[in-house]
């Protein structure tokens, strides 16, 4: 197709321009392209980023092999060698995959690995605080992503950097307001696109608010560089902060909240600044009314030590929505009439789940565990036990009810029914153990096993939530977070790509993803941070086109997910 658009000769001479085309895409691939150049093999998949030193290290190998070697990028001496074991046929790629396993190599230090007649490796490192830089890489996207705002920020030597965008948020002619502006600025730009959508808001704000209740001391040290730095709030949520101060304007006066902030249709690949159409607020639903209570309640209890009025109006404002979802029990699908931008519910086609989500229990369970209130707990038990106390394997923006289980789980709140705290616990846990077994099943130990969908990448990170969650319940063993390390292996280049999946971070990270700022300006690299949503329907159908918006988008809900993988990383012992 780009050979058709690139030349005007007839049919034969097209085909030999054709062939010239290619040759001049090769070589331009290898001149800009200093890592292929330096032929550093793709065959040989592993975390380019690198690893903790204790912890497993693997690399799979997708040609014929024996021995292998890791050696030193200082100085080219040996500092392991080994036996790749295999072959294994991997049933979702076809390939057969050598395995060439290098834990005992624990010594600080930038390695290489070398498999005779396939080649070497990208480098990486050995480092007790390897996944340091990542994180505050991937906590730089969520500020790029602010809107309403001019952002700027420097990645190895790049600035990136745009004007104040969609100042006018939103106009209320949707939700029987006729042509007047409220305020419905700041949040985050969602995804590739510039649009602002609560539900999708539910699962990244729940996400990560997760790992701040998880890992919380390594999190409160951490300084990202932000406009309020030195501030009252730790970073980390000011950063949040950001997000729930837009969110805070998506509740209707009568605690419904609107499902949408968008234009009426997807605008172009221009940046943000220049998006100028119309954004209006659209009509109610009951999962964004319901992520809304969610979110809202949590934050009152996180951010309460630092900012107490900020954490009043978050209860206020969880409070109104709850009483308004106890008023409206049936499931009341938001109106996207007249919108064609994403639309984020469930009946849309190529759906992974059926039925009505339990976004309420989520909601029912952080109003519980902010408030203590016995309504809110009756409320969530008779949830938790309509649904069996069952955990999802994975899950996204269209079931945020994992979350809510974990809550309840690790409560430390007085009440709960001890024979479903038992039957949550043991779900949980044997998730977990199906998580541990896909991987080790899998090729490339991908804890998400054969399964492929719009946005698995996201979905292969999120699994942390509950690999994390089992650990708490059993310290050190069931091979948890070493599980958990699989899936950032994985993202990070142990793939049938050999490539990283974020954009900035590792080696040969998607170049061309999906996102408007990196398509409408003018930088050499796209902006950094990002994880693209990953192959699908098939293991091998990644495509890093621009244009490739079911596999090489970026969103809120799946960076949300990596940054608690990191953060569980974060501080390691030596
Ligand atoms: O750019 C849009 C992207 O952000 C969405 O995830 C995707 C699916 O809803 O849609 C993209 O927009 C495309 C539209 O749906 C169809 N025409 C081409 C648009 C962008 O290239
Ligand atoms: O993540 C969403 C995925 O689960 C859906 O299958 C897909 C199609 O509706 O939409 C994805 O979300 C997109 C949203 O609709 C618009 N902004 C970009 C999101 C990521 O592609
Ligand atoms: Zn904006």
């Amino acid at each position: 197709m780009m050979t058709r658009s690139f030349c005007f000769c007839s049919r034969p001479e097209r085909q030999r321009c054709g062939k010239i085309y290619w040759a001049f895409v090769l070589l331009a691939t290898l001149l800009i392209n200093p890592a292929w150049a330096a032929g550093e093999s793709l065959s040989i998949r592993f975390n380019t980023v690198g690893y903790l030193p204790n912890a497993e290290k693997q690399a799979t190998i997708a040609a014929s092999c024996a021995n292998f070697t890791v050696v030193r990028v200082t100085d080219g001496s040996t500092a392991f060698k080994g036996k790749a074991t295999g072959p294994v046929l991997d049933p979702d790629t076809q390939e057969q995959l050598y395995t060439a396993d290098f834990s005992k190599l624990k010594r600080p230090g930038e390695y290489q690995l070398d498999v005779p007649s396939v080649g070497r490796s990208a480098p990486f490192h050995i480092a007790a605080d390897v996944y340091r830089e990542p994180f505050h890489t991937v906590m730089l996207g969520f500020y790029l992503w602010r809107c309403g705002t001019a952002v700027s920020a420097t990645h190895h030597g790049h600035t990136f950097a745009h004007a104040a965008c969609h100042t006018n948020d939103a106009w209320l002619d949707y939700v029987g307001g006729g042509h007047t502006n409220k305020d419905g600025t700041k949040g985050w730009h969602d995804a590739g696109d510039y649009n602002k959508y609560t539900v999708n808001a539910g699962v990244t704000v729940g996400t990560l608010f997760r790992a701040w209740e998880d890992f919380g001391p390594q999190l409160r040290k951490v300084r990202l560089d932000l406009p309020e730095s030195g501030g009252k709030l730790p970073d980390f949520l000011a950063e949040l902060k950001w997000e729930l101060d837009w969110l805070l304007t998506m509740q209707a006066p009568d605690g419904s909240v609107y499902h949408k902030l968008t234009t009426r249709s997807f605008g172009g690949f221009i940046m943000p600044e220049l998006e100028t159409t119309n954004r209006y607020f659209t009509p109610w639903g009951s999962e964004a009314t319901a992520d809304f209570v969610g979110m809202t309640a949590q934050a009152a209890r996180i951010f309460r030590p630092y900012d107490p009025a900020f954490a009043d109006r978050c209860l206020q404002a969880a409070q109104l929505s709850y009483q308004f979802l106890k008023a409206h029990p049936e499931y009341h699908q938001a109106d996207q009439t007249g919108f064609s931008t994403g639309a984020y519910e469930i009946n849309q086609p190529n759906h992974r789940q059926n039925g009505v989500p339990q976004n309420r229990l989520w909601a029912a369970a952080e109003l519980w565990e902010t408030t203590g209130s016995p309504d809110a707990l009756l409320d969530l038990e008779t949830r938790v036990k309509a649904v069996n106390g069952q955990v999802d394997s994975d899950f996204d923006w269209d079931e945020t009810k994992n979350l809510g289980l974990i809550t309840y789980l690790f409560s430390k709140r007085p009440g709960r029914d001890p024979a479903l705290v038992k039957l949550v616990h043991g779900n949980l846990l044997s998730v977990a153990d199906d998580i541990v077994q896909t991987a080790s099943r899998d090729g490339y130990d991908r804890p998400l096993g054969s399964r492929y969908y719009w946005g698995c990448n996201g979905g292969v990170a999120r699994q942390t939530l509950l690999l994390m969650a089992a650990d708490r319940l059993s310290p050190g063993k069931g091979g948890y977070r070493a599980t958990c390390l699989d899936a950032l292996n994985h993202l990070f280049g142990r793939n049938c790509y050999g490539r990283s999946f974020v954009t900035g971070i590792g080696f040969h990270p998607p170049l061309h993803p999906h996102d408007r700022r990196s398509g409408g300006g003018n930088v050499v690299d796209p902006w950094p941070g990002y994880l693209v949503g990953g192959p699908h329907p098939k293991a091998g159908d990644w495509h890093d086109e621009q244009g490739d918006y079911r596999t090489n988008e970026i969103a809120i809900n799946w960076n949300a997910a990596l940054v608690y993988a990191l953060s569980a990383f974060l501080e390691t012992t030596p």
